[in-house]
């Protein structure tokens, strides 16, 4: 039976349309792919689904720029097999969340095409940010605001008659130009959006930049000195700007009128998790993504302190805490905790053991704590970032327009494969829109399958456990227990306790029951365990 709370401990697995499965053999995946994988997904034991974007776009942020916000994409589907897709979905008693991009459109939208049409008195163009350019003869941006993807945060517009005209505002790409929230227009069409999805059965939304919508009044400049950073501070003028809960608290209406439990979950990239709780009040949003995890090193003393102050954050909000390891903007966790020292994030494969290892470890410390977790597509095969991929088949905007980013966000996007041989390794029948590496064949879910060491047949085991055992994810507090240095342990409700030894050697403490569950073998004698490097423990008491 469906629990009211069913998203304070969910996991969430992260589908990312364009390179989970390929139905139509044109070497893109879409609806129908994803469609007919719903039983692996029913059978790795996720609780929902959340959808990156597939709808109608030119793709010049792989979807994140949307020109029609209640269309498929052709290159995905049509709208009946989205419908389609939520009710096998439901029928295998899994949930779906869509991916809502409210922070600025496609530059191809309606809106913003008929404002370019129109020229400079067009209604229109008070639902974007258009301003007259700065110097004499209005050749300079507006204020010094910088894209997150490089370059000014501003892009000049021709007039209908050819003069060079007013600028307007793209946090990132020139293709994404930002919504003005202040214009009832914007907000009335996105709580009609969001109805929308509602009617067509979804169970939530990812709101993208949450905490970009709402810029500071006149849009001030930053100053010389402190030039924005992607994670800066709380002062950023357009981003964590206070007029962005009013938004969500109105939101959060539409979906408790909803029967079904329907929730949203922040993408809030937020200096504090402290601020990032602000996005769950009661009467807001639902969940927001714990980025300050994601960004923790393999390192006892770093892990448990991001632990503890997530969970202080969370605790008198009264929302779950959510973990995070790998999505599709930044380095797969299997590289990123590759090589030594333990902490240094490296982007190369580096020692592809040992970050697996550590990938393992870290999963079965995340699957442990109390709150929700969410996976993105593949960390279950345990696939590395792929590191050296040609740059004329990259398709990040951020390439080549952001100095130390070069586009690293392709090597996390490259298609799924499930099958040992075959075209693409079975993502599809006609190639794969990145170029997946040999290697990969045996990292495919029919290679993995049925092998007991794997990561796939681990993260199976794991999530089986974690629904026969509610007491896993439940709660808001773990209580730690004293441990070596480099080892963190802690007892959960239920009779659980989660060792982890975040070291390169063995370790030996006193047994602290039998082993449920491990990524590498744990030797048990006489009331002492060994546990090997890089190795997480449940332990059942
Ligand atoms: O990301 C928002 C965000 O802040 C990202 O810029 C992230 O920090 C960056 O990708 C790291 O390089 C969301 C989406 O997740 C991302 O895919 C989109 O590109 C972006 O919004 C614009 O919609």
């Amino acid at each position: 039976a469906a629990r009211a709370d069913w998203w304070r401990d969910a996991v969430i697995y992260q589908v990312y349309p364009r390179s989970f499965a390929d139905g139509n053999g044109d070497g893109m995946g879409d609806l129908p792919g994803i469609r007919s994988r719903l039983p692996y997904l029913r059978e790795l034991g996720v609780d929902a689904v959340w959808l990156s974007p597939f709808y109608a776009s030119p793709q010049a942020d792989a979807g994140y720029d949307v020109a029609d916000y209640r269309a498929i994409d052709p290159m995905f589907g049509t709208l009946l097999d989205a419908d389609a897709l939520i009710r096998d979905a439901h029928d295998l008693g899994l949930r779906i969340i869509v991916d809502l991009v409210p922070n600025h459109s496609s530059d191809a939208h309606e809106w913003f095409k008929r404002a370019l049409e129109e020229g400079p008195g067009s209604a229109l163009r008070d639902r974007y940010h258009f301003r007259p350019g700065k110097g004499d003869r209005g050749e300079l941006p507006p204020n010094d605001w910088e894209s997150i993807f490089g370059g000014s945060a501003w892009t000049r517009t021709e007039n209908p008659d050819g003069t060079p005209g007013d600028w307007y505002l793209h946090l990132f790409a020139p293709e994404q130009p930002d919504f003005n929230w202040e214009h009832p227009a914007v907000a009335d069409e996105f709580r009609s959006i969001l109805r929308f999805w509602l009617d067509m059965g979804v169970d939530g939304f990812r709101i993208d930049v949450a905490h970009g919508l709402v810029k500071a009044a006149g849009l001030p400049d930053i100053g010389g000195s402190e030039q924005l950073k992607l994670l800066g501070s709380d002062v950023m003028p357009f981003f964590d700007q206070d007029g962005v809960h009013e938004i969500y608290r109105a939101w959060r209406k539409i979906l408790d009128e909803y029967p079904g439990d329907r929730i949203a979950v922040a993408e809030a990239w937020t200096p504090t998790v402290e601020r990032t709780a602000n996005y769950v009040r009661p009467d807001e949003l639902h969940q927001a993504f714990n980025f300050q995890y994601l960004g923790t090193h393999w390192d006892a003393a770093e892990l448990r302190r991001v632990i503890d102050v997530s969970l202080d954050a969370m605790r008198p909000v009264g929302a779950p805490a959510t973990w995070v390891l790998s999505n599709h903007d930044v380095t797969r966790h299997a590289t990123r905790f590759a090589g030594p020292p333990a902490g240094t994030q490296i982007r190369e494969a580096g020692d592809r053991e040992l970050g697996l290892r550590r990938a393992r470890a870290a999963t079965l410390l995340m699957l442990a704590l109390p709150g929700s977790a969410y996976l993105y597509q593949g960390e279950e095969l345990g696939l590395p970032d792929v590191t050296d991929l040609p740059d004329e088949v990259r398709q990040d905007p951020a390439f080549g327009r952001t100095e130390g980013q070069d586009g690293f966000r392709d090597g996390c996007r490259v298609p799924i494969p499930w099958t040992a041989e075959g075209s693409s390794y079975g993502f599809g029948a006609g190639g794969s829109w990145l170029p997946q590496p040999d290697s990969w064949a045996g990292l495919s879910v029919e290679a993995q399958t049925g092998d007991p060491d794997s990561t796939l047949e681990l993260y199976r085991s794991a999530l089986a456990a974690r629904r026969e055992h509610a007491a896993l994810g439940a709660g808001d507090a773990v209580e730690w227990l004293d441990a070596p240095e480099g080892v963190l342990a802690f007892r959960r409700d239920g009779g659980f306790v989660c060792t982890v030894n975040t070291t390169g050697t063995a370790v030996r403490i006193p047994a602290p029951g039998r082993v449920l569950l491990a990524n590498s073998v744990v030797r048990t004698a006489e009331g002492e365990a060994e546990l090997p490097a890089d190795t997480a423990v449940w332990w059942t008491v």
